[in-house]
């Protein structure tokens, strides 16, 4: 295939490209860097220490004899660019990574609020209206998230592969209709998501756009074979209180001896993958589009659920490091179950990568080799989701234990 990964710089659009790359797929990168603007923004860089895109690309031809071209594009604000290298790349597969991805950062402050909003939004509706004037034959394979179908609602439901089955009611007459499962956002990113399901939905409906959103838990762990060949082809690790993901910074704190920064009870439930898990996961939805005039196809790409205070302690018992409870800067729900479909990518081959594998040493290991830059002012989450968080009871009918 012939890949364009848009936001391929970041963090698992830059090990996505080495796998796409090593597995004979002719890759090309898109990037504005915005990851690396909001790095010097919050003064917390990667903990690992990355290379210019320039120097990773150059360490991959001499590591695997592979080029991956690369075009420095803002796919949010040079539509009439992005067209241009559609119809001149003519891809058959576009990776979506070029969004802004981080929950706090959205809720940092009104400006990073509608940064988001414009620049996600801006970004997915960009890409699906040049596909339809450029390559409408290509199959676009979008990075969403779990977080869509929220945390609250439902208990006991297995939450399905984005569709399900309901009968509206109005007045006398019932109706039975297959729709997208209620959206219920837990942040302004998380929303930005949701808004870009109904755009894919109205481009497969009106324009036969061939289009599979994957709907990612949190990703763990940092490195893939790939990106282990050689020191230059380094991944991002984000541990600091806006990018940091919640296991690989409970694996980073304890690499340092920092207390692991639990929000209020731990109670939330969430699904994880492994950023190896991740880049397969791509390469298998890019080989099986849905057919045009298809509906969107939805894949949960998640491997396991977990409870953020057992992963805490999971983590405090392997190495001594104690858990603190911190005041929740969340409106979020404090406890909550899930159960979650994700037959589709492993009817395509997926074999899961477990946190019972080991890997959580390798995480520590390479936090603890690059310890010394680490910003320890940024650890704490300083993001909070309302002015006054104490007078807010949480959502889901419990209050947070910061409300407590
Ligand atoms: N949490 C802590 N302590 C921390 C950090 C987080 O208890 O130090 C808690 C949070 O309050 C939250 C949970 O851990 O309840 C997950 O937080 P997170 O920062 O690991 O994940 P989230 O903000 O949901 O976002 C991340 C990625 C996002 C992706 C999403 C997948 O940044 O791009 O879409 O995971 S999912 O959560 O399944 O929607």
């Amino acid at each position: 295939m012939r890949v364009l990964v848009l936001g391929g710089d970041g963090f698992c659009g830059w090990p996505t490209s080495l796998h796409l790359s090593a597995r004979g797929h002719d890759v090309i990168i898109i990037d504005n860097f915005a990851r690396r603007a909001a790095d010097l923004e919050l003064g917390a860089e990667s903990l690992t220490p990355i290379r210019s895109l320039p120097e990773r690309v150059e360490a991959w031809r001499q590591c695997a004899g592979r080029r991956i071209p690369t075009l420095e594009l803002d796919v949010a604000r040079d539509y009439d660019g992005l067209e241009a290298a559609f119809r001149r790349l003519a891809p058959d597969a576009i990776i979506h990574f070029a969004e802004q991805r981080a929950a706090p950062y959205s809720m940092k402050s009104p400006r990073h609020k509608r940064y988001t909003v414009d620049n996600n939004v801006n970004a997915s509706h960009a890409v699906l209206c040049a596909m339809v004037e450029a390559c409408p034959d290509a199959h676009l394979v979008h990075l969403g998230t779990m977080g869509v179908y929220g945390y609250g609602k439902a208990r006991g439901l297995r939450i399905p592969e984005g569709y399900v089955e309901a009968t509206l009611h109005s007045g006398q007459a019932a109706a039975r209709v297959e729709m997208l499962y209620p959206a219920d956002p837990g942040s302004i990113y998380h929303m930005t998501k949701c808004l870009d399901q109904l755009l894919f939905a109205y481009y497969a409906k009106n324009d036969g756009l061939r289009i599979t959103d994957l709907h990612q838990g949190i990703v763990w762990g940092t490195s893939t074979p790939e990106t282990d060949l050689d020191e230059r082809l380094i991944n991002r690790f984000d541990y600091d209180g806006d990018y940091g993901t919640v296991l690989n910074r409970f694996l980073m704190q304890a690499a340092i001896g920092h207390p692991l920064t639990v929000h209020g009870v731990g109670g939330q439930t969430r699904a994880f993958i492994h950023i190896r898990d991740t880049v397969r996961c791509i390469e298998l939805a890019a080989l099986t589009p849905p057919g045009r005039g298809q509906r969107v196809r939805i894949l949960n790409q998640m491997t396991e659920c977990h409870r953020v205070r057992d992963l805490a302690a999971l983590v405090s018992t392997m190495t001594g490091v104690p858990v603190q409870a911190r005041d929740n800067p969340r409106r979020e729900a404090a406890e909550n179950d899930l159960d979650v479909e994700n037959a589709g990518l492993l009817g395509l081959g997926l074999a899961p990568t477990r946190l019972s594998d080991g890997l959580m040493h390798e995480v520590m290991a390479v936090a603890r080799r690059y310890a010394h830059r680490c910003n320890l002012e940024r650890i704490l989450c300083t993001s909070r989701w309302t002015r006054t968080p104490r007078e807010h009871p949480a959502p889901g009918g419990r209050r947070a234990a910061a409300a407590e």
